[in-house]
């Protein structure tokens, strides 16, 4: 509660708000809360489990169901002029089995549409309140936890930026992770007085957007070796 909620006045106006927090003086800082508890999370994950209900989401299932079939993925042939799109697919196509991360932006939604997981608890994303620079570090966390596994960071050029000092980190306790940075010609930022020019909005110019997009995979070995050039 403490990031972007917008107009205060209007956050979740009809919701109960529960706020947990280790810190006293957080409680009720930016929204007013109904339920506060200060405790640690350990401590009040550990009380509160116990009482969580299975949550039925049936309906909800169905409803992204018929989303899906209304306005489904677009098929191979219009995506041909979308590198990216395409890109990931590959990346899907020759490492079906690894654990991907990602950064926040186009390379984060495309990954999230065309990467078609095999496995549960693969798919590690900054979702939510999105962080750069989140997927890289995230990436070296998870080839550490598993060790046999192919773990890939797909990142746009912006993200990686973030902590791309990671690499050394990376290179200097071997760690094989592999980075795919596309390169984009979209415009982000914050909003432009009088808003973004509104062709900028449609689906049309996101496709040219990502028509540029480049895929470059920085393998552990090559980055190694690069690193040994500059030293
Ligand atoms: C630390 C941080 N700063 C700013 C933002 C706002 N933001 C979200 S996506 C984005 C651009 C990301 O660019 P890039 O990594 O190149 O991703 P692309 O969309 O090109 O794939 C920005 C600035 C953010 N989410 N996190
Ligand atoms: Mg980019």
């Amino acid at each position: 509660m403490t990031g972007q909620t917008g107009d205060l006045s209007k956050f979740a106006p009809h919701a109960t708000v529960v706020q947990i927090d280790i810190d006293p003086a957080s409680i009720s800082r930016n929204v007013p809360v109904a339920i506060p508890i200060v405790e640690t999370r350990r401590r009040c994950s550990r009380n509160l489990l116990p009482h969580l209900r299975k949550p039925d989401h049936a309906a909800w299932v169905a409803e992204t169901d018929e989303w899906k079939r209304t306005h489904p993925l677009e098929s191979s042939r219009e995506m041909a002029g979308c590198r990216l799109q395409r890109s990931i697919r590959s990346i899907a196509a020759a490492f079906p089995d690894a654990i991907i991360s990602t950064e926040v932006g186009q390379n984060q939604m495309w990954t999230a549409q065309y990467f078609t997981f095999r496995q549960s608890r693969s798919f590690l994303t900054s979702g939510g309140l999105g962080t750069m620079g989140y997927g890289f570090p995230a990436a070296i966390g998870a080839q550490l936890g598993n060790p046999g596994r192919r773990v890939i960071d797909i990142a746009g050029d912006g993200s990686i930026q973030m902590n791309i000092q990671e690499l050394a980190t990376a290179v200097s306790e071997g760690v094989p992770v592999i980075v795919a940075i596309s390169t984009t010609l979209s415009w982000h930022g914050p909003p432009m007085a009088g808003g973004l020019p509104e062709s900028t909005l449609t689906p049309a110019c996101a496709w040219s957007a990502t028509r540029d997009a480049r895929l470059t995979a920085l393998s552990h070995r090559k980055t190694a070796r690069r690193t040994r050039r500059i030293s």
